[in-house]
């Protein structure tokens, strides 16, 4: 590596352009899109350390999801195609805010506090959502890769799930599927073929659905899919990215605002599907008759998944164990009917999708879910082989054979390497299909309390620390407290703050029986965090 020049790039072309500090959050860096270069610059550099210290190709990512179109941000995925270790995190931070001048000394340093053996041949795979900021971010990120000489894929426009899919195939030598865009399409349209068979409607369930694509990179694959599955299901697309990305429209505009996206045709009780500006997320909703806006969050598709992989579990008589994770914003009522009436064990841990995946490893089966749609399936290597065998084993009834097919095709459809909604939607489609449900059966299942979700801006966000996944706080000294006071005054009330990892705000979340107290609740908490 010709030190010199990533030292000459670090002080020149790619020079640090903030003064503040820029901190890997939830979901990687993310904040203004000028602000970026040096860290994408950065971030490529380190992906090849990384890449080397795993002896495995590592993912790059370029989007900032649901965040405005002048925001933008950058995730690393490891080898499995999962989220950057934490500790990673930390490293990641410090080379992110390091002088200009001290960037080649602290790759140094981290090479040896890693021990990184540094002739490795590095692989770097890089992707970008739609922003026009994505593609010189992206081109920085390609400088930093190959002036630490690593070897390198530009995957060019992608949703973030495919991202990570790429990188899991990559290093699992095509085992889980062909390492190309096209592969991932191939793998889960034939999936979702098989698992559906032909016909499109059943009882209930009409095989129609349409998508608000939050004029993101989703609407690119919303249309391969349309095309690749017509004849076994009817898409239809709006915000399909001639309008402003995430403005009005998308998962994250619909599940916090609780209405329909902009341009939704809005008529009555067709089933429609939000997703977000990387599609990784997904929500349903619908409008009644009567023009009232009913929204099936992510909680509610871990429930229809659960649900049906029971069933599916008990009528194969596979004895294997189902888990469903959950974080602190689910609502009250899917808590409440998982446990006592579902009977599937769940865990609550902290925000993040990397806390819901590591988690749900844990069983056999983990089903997780963020409430904003954020979620997927996990399968142990050791649950897939037994539900496969099962499927084809002669000593089996009939009944128990045909519920062990069902399952094994529709582990396919799921993309296992992170929350992807439009293999989240096409799984949805599947069990609606197979149970002959339309939304209103499927909302039948149980009441989600009423709730609300505010933004509060302090000074400092990070004063507020938490313990108990999030749920109850530590610091400042007496806001627990007073949060338990306000909340004791509301049936059924539930209230918690946490500091944002995506934005400069602290988040205040409130549920209770009655819809007309919520606000309340949820001003009131505000005003003891402020
Ligand atoms: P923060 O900003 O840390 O609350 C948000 C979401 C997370 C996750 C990340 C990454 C909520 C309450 N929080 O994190 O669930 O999706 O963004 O996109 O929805
Ligand atoms: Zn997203």
């Amino acid at each position: 590596v010709d030190y010199s020049l990533v030292e000459s790039l670090a002080k020149n072309q790619h020079r640090k352009a903030y003064d503040g500090v820029i901190q890997y959050g939830t979901a990687g860096f993310r904040t203004k899109a000028d602000i970026l270069d040096h860290v994408l610059f950065r971030m490529g550099l380190l992906t090849v350390l990384r890449s080397q210290v795993k002896k495995a190709a590592i993912g790059l990512m370029i989007t900032a999801s649901h965040n405005p179109e002048a925001d933008n941000g950058v995730k690393l995925v490891d080898p499995n195609g999962e989220m950057l270790e934490s500790s990673w995190e930390t490293i990641a931070t410090r080379l992110a805010n390091v002088q200009d001048s001290q960037v080649v000394s602290t790759l140094q340093e981290i090479i040896k506090e890693q021990n990184i053996d540094t002739s490795y041949p590095a692989s770097v795979i890089i992707g970008r959502d739609t922003r026009s900021s994505s593609l010189p971010l992206s081109q920085a990120a390609v400088e930093g890769v190959k002036a630490m000489n690593g070897n390198l894929k530009d995957f060019g426009v992608v949703t973030t799930p495919q991202l990570h899919y790429v990188v899991h195939c990559t290093n699992t030598n095509g085992a889980y599927g062909v390492p190309t865009v096209e592969g991932y399409y191939e793998k889960i349209s034939k999936a979702f073929k098989t698992a559906v068979g032909g016909k499109k409607d059943n009882d209930k369930y009409i095989g129609k659905v349409q998508i608000d694509a939050a004029n993101g990179v989703g609407a690119l694959a919303v249309k391969e899919f349309k095309k690749q599955l017509s004849d076994v299901i009817d898409i239809q697309i709006y915000n399909d990215g001639n309008g402003q990305l995430n403005h009005m429209c998308g998962a994250d505009y619909v599940k916090i605002q609780q209405i329909p996206p902009v341009n939704d045709p809005l008529k009555p009780l067709v089933r429609s599907v939000s997703i977000d500006g990387d599609a990784d997320r997904i929500v349903y909703y619908y409008t009644d008759e009567n023009n009232k806006f009913h929204l099936l969050d992510g909680d509610r598709i871990a429930i229809l998944v659960a649900a049906h992989f029971k069933e599916l579990l008990e009528k194969s008589n596979l004895d294997l164990q189902l888990g469903l994770v959950q974080t602190a914003y689910a609502n009250g009522g899917s808590t409440a009917y998982i446990s006592e009436t579902l009977k599937v064990p769940v865990a609550c841990v902290p925000t993040g999708v990397k806390h819901l995946h590591h988690k749900a490893l844990e069983f056999d089966i983990g089903v997780y879910f963020e409430a904003n749609g954020h979620g997927t399936i996990v399968f142990k290597d050791s649950a897939v082989q037994i539900i496969r065998t099962a499927a084809d084993n002669p000593s089996l009834s009939e009944n128990q054979r045909t519920a062990a097919h069902t399952l094994s095709s529709i582990i396919d459809v799921i993309n296992q390497t992170v929350g992807d909604a439009l293999s989240d939607m096409l799984l949805v489609e599947l069990i609606l299909r197979a149970k002959g449900w339309d939304t209103v059966a499927w909302e039948k299942s149980y009441r989600d309390l009423p709730n609300r979700q505010v933004k509060v801006k302090v000074q400092d966000r990070n004063a507020i620390t938490t313990t108990d996944a999030e749920r109850r706080c530590v610091t400042p000294m007496g806001l627990q407290e007073k949060i338990d006071e306000i909340v004791a005054k509301y049936p059924k009330g539930r209230s918690f703050v946490r500091p944002s990892g995506t934005e400069d705000v602290v988040r205040v979340y409130a549920e209770c029986d009655r819809i007309e107290d919520v606000e309340k609740l949820a001003a009131q908490v505000s005003i003891a965090v402020f």
